[in-house]
């Protein structure tokens, strides 16, 4: 017998599920797929990254699924929120290879991973799986030191050195940076990697997204990571490693809007932090996932009907 039928007069008394937006799906439906990974085993500032997937999930359950870019509603996406995968305690390297296993069956089943940290070394395992030509990654900070602390070699401030030179995808481009050590930036003036840093966004905004638009262009498979320490420390609180002067809410949104689209492969969204957070990071988190939800799902739709008129 179904749940529709047992509760035929009592569905409505029932909360919200704990799925992200409050959306049960069937996975067969699904063209994207979210799972959280409560992982901060190698934070050193402020822990408890590991309770954002909960709490970013209860944020969206308690705020409207409507996206304001689109104007489209979460509940016409296609997606499915598959839980929190069980890493917690793990060492790193054993957390990373299941994250890897994870997005390489969601990949053979044909859907999209999107990712919910948890802190930042776990982007390291979807780019190794999902192997994008270009990664955008929102963030205040580089993360391009080769050991942090001192003889750590994967952590949450060395992931994109392992990304650059393990993996090897050399095409990285950063959004909001604004704190960097000597040494990341010695290694970035003998790389490729691009950098449009926080005050050419905040001075230069129409210029700035201007090139935004034209940034993935050449490529086929982007991946965007974000970091929720690129926005500021007044809209975002709750992140492991604030850093001053960072993003608007008012600015990403616009950004987002020129990179989202059918050449992303993958997501992810990291580094908040409940535990320091006045429950605004969460919420926000929520919101971006939401746009950058609706954003990608029309971005398909759009290059479907395109075809259509194109051949009627
Ligand atoms: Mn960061």
């Amino acid at each position: 017998m179904s749940k529709e039928k047992v509760f035929q007069y009592s569905e409505l008394y029932f909360l919200p599920s704990k799925e992200f937006g409050g959306i049960k799906k069937r996975v067969e439906d699904a063209k994207f797929v979210i799972f959280g990974v409560p992982y901060d085993a190698t934070t050193t500032f402020r822990p408890g990254t590991r309770f954002a997937p909960s709490s970013i999930r209860e944020a969206s359950i308690n705020i409207e699924t409507v996206s304001i870019l689109t104007k489209d509603y979460l509940e016409y996406v296609n997606f499915y929120d598959a839980g929190d995968l069980d890493v917690i305690g793990l060492d790193v390297k054993e957390c990373l290879r299941r994250i890897t296993t994870t997005i390489e069956d969601i990949v053979r089943s044909g859907r999209f991973p999107i990712m919910i940290g948890g802190e930042h070394t776990i982007t390291y395992a979807a780019i190794k799986a999902l192997r994008p030509d270009q990664i955008i990654i929102f963030d205040a900070h580089f993360d391009l030191r080769d050991e942090y602390p001192t003889g750590t070699k994967l952590s949450h401030a060395t992931v994109s050195r392992r990304i650059y030179e393990d993996i090897g995808v050399k095409n990285i481009v950063y959004l909001g940076v604004r704190a960097w050590s000597k040494e990341e930036y010695d290694f970035l003036k003998n790389t490729d990697i691009h950098v449009y840093d926080i005050l050419s966004l905040k001075y230069s905004f129409n210029e700035a997204l201007n090139t935004i638009k034209n940034l993935t262009r050449n490529h086929e498979k982007v991946y965007i990571s974000i970091d929720m320490d690129a926005l500021d420390p007044s809209h975002a609180p709750g992140v492991s490693n604030p850093e001053p002067n960072g993003i608007y809410t008012h600015e990403i949104y616009p950004i987002l809007k020129e990179l989202i689209n059918e050449k992303l492969i993958g997501m992810d969204i990291v580094e908040v932090c409940p535990s320091f957070d006045n429950g605004n990071t969460s919420i926000l988190a929520a919101k971006i996932l939401i746009e950058c939800l609706t954003l990608w799902n029309k971005s398909f739709i759009d290059k479907v009907r395109s075809r259509l008129i194109k051949n009627p």
